[in-house]
This record gives C-alpha cells, structure tokens and sequence, in this order.
C-alpha cells in the first residue's frame, strides 16, 4: 500500500491530484485476466454471430463489403460496437466493475449512470485513425464536467497499432472550436486549438484502464501493425448532469463568429433521414459487480 492511500483499491492523493491537473489517470490492472479474457470472447462472440446481438450495433471500417465476410473475419474488419452491455454479462461486469465505481466516486462523488457504451477495434494494418477531439463535443449535456471516460485495454495497446495519445492539461482550455464533418467520427479539433507538441501516448497492457475528462483532447493513430487492439469505452455521466439541445450545446462548442463548432451534426450533405444528433436517452444505474475472477 502506498503511503498517501488508505486503501490500495482506491486511486492515491497523488493520483487524484495528477486527474484534475492532467485530465487523465491510467488505473493498472483495473480488471483481472480472466475478466480480460471473457471479454475478448464476448467481443469474438459478438463478431462471428456465437453471442445474439439484441441491442449490439456494428460498424465496420469504410469500404468494407461485410456481405462478403465469413463469420469468423468479421472482427478483424469491424471498427466498433456499440450498445452491447445488455448482450454480454462479461462486458456488463467490466461497465460495473465495483473497483471503478469506488475510484469513479473519489474523483467525482457519488451517483452516476453508464450511458454509452463501445468496443473499439481498430484491426490490424486497416483500423483508421480516430482524429483528436473532446468526448463532450459529441454529448449534448449541460456541463461537460459531470461526464467521464473509461477506455480499458484488452490487448496490449501500443504506438504501433494505435494507443490512446492524449494532451495533459487540455481539459483545463474548456470546449475547443471542432469542425464538423460528413462522417461524424471524422469531427475533430480545428489544428490551432491543439498544443501538438505535449501528446503524450499512452502505452497500456490488457485490464489497464484510462479514466479521462470528457473535455480531454485525444487521439489514435491508426493500426499499421499486425497486432490486434481491441479496447471497450464506457461513458458515465453523474446525476444531475441533463440532456440539452443543439443550442444550448452551441453555447459550449462555437466558433469566432458563434458558429456551431460540435460534433453533433454532420456537414452538409447529408443524406436524408440521417441527420446525426446525438442525444443518447438510455441509463443504466450503477450496480458494482465485483465476483468476476
Ligand atoms: O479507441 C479508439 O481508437 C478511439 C476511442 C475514442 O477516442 C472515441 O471513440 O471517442
């Protein structure tokens, strides 16, 4: 146990201070190996059609026929899932993880609910890069500060095949001008909002967990190797946070001129119908889980 924590579960007073100065604190082994290695099946499961896919969405990585797909090459071209909790008690388990929920509770007090959940996938030599920007320009919500981001590793995460990169410290600059884009995961910080020169890459082993501010500026490269990086995300909001509209949103994310400056909307064109606006009612309450290996 260190010497400034009463509890080694918990995050030290250091480790709580480097969150609200740096934006972002990596948890060691926030979950077990065989936590890790159920969700890699369940995520394999998913893929291949093995696990039901009641609510599960996938995505896969432009200009990929999935038609022409055998089930077992599915994940190997899939850029997320999402919503997939409630198909996966061993993806449910990590969300609930009762040692998050404790160190949750330390940075932000208590009471909070999972609103979003994804499996990022990124596949070896074709998983794109996911262009810099701020989790809460993607969330109409009334105070980003209330939100937060979990994104635990179940591969080894590296420079090579796509680590989180972050910049210490950017949350503090507030909401930073996004320019919008056709494909909404495209939306990113317009480059002279970003200090370039402070990424910090963030090398993780599997069960590793990258706790980050919803207003933290980051980043993945895409994966050029031939290793694998699958990685699970999960956004908690605290209670009391409400869903807003676009205006309320715009008076975070603008530009110079007052312009919208989000990610909630796509550029023209878009297609009809599939205007993108985000506004995600689904809740999940917080219920630790902790008998997981
Ligand atoms: O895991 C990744 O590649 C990117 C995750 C991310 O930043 C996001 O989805 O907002």
């Amino acid at each position: 146990m260190s010497a400034d924590t009463m509890n080694s579960s918990l995050l030290s007073i250091r480790e709580v201070a480097s969150y609200r100065r740096d934006g972002y604190v990596v948890v060691s082994q926030l979950i077990g190996p065989k936590l890790v290695a159920a969700g890699i099946d369940a995520i394999s499961g998913l893929a291949s059609g093995r696990l039901s896919r009641v609510s599960t969405e996938i995505f896969f990585e432009p200009g990929v026929d999935a038609s022409r797909l055998r089930a077992e090459e599915s994940q190997d071209h899939i850029r997320k899932f999402a919503r997939f909790v409630d198909d996966s008690p061993a993806l449910h388990a990590v969300a609930m993880s009762r040692r998050l929920h404790s160190i949750l509770d330390q940075l932000l007090g208590q009471g909070r609910v999972l609103f979003q959940d994804m499996a990022l996938i990124k596949p070896p030599r074709i998983g794109g890069a996911k262009l810099w920007h701020q989790d809460a320009s993607y969330f109409r919500v009334s105070d980003p500060n209330l939100i937060v981001g979990v994104w635990i590793a179940l591969d080894p995460a590296t420079r090579e095949n796509g680590c989180m990169e972050v910049i210490p410290g950017s949350h503090l600059d507030g909401p930073a001008i996004h320019l919008p884009d056709v494909d909404v995961n495209q939306c990113t910080i317009r480059p002279d909002q970003l200090r370039l020169r402070d990424r910090a890459p963030i090398e993780m082993a599997p069960g590793d967990a990258l706790i980050f501010h919803a207003l933290l500026h980051h980043y993945t490269a895409p994966n050029q190797s031939s290793q694998r990086r699958r990685a699970v995300q999960f956004h908690y909001h605290q209670l009391g946070m409400q869903w807003t509209s676009l205006d309320a949103h715009r008076r975070h994310f603008h530009d110079e001129f007052g312009a919208y400056a989000g990610c909630t909307i796509q550029k023209e064109p878009v297609p009809p119908g599939k205007q993108f606006t985000y506004v995600d009612g689904r809740e999940l309450p917080i219920v630790p889980i902790d008998d997981w290996g």
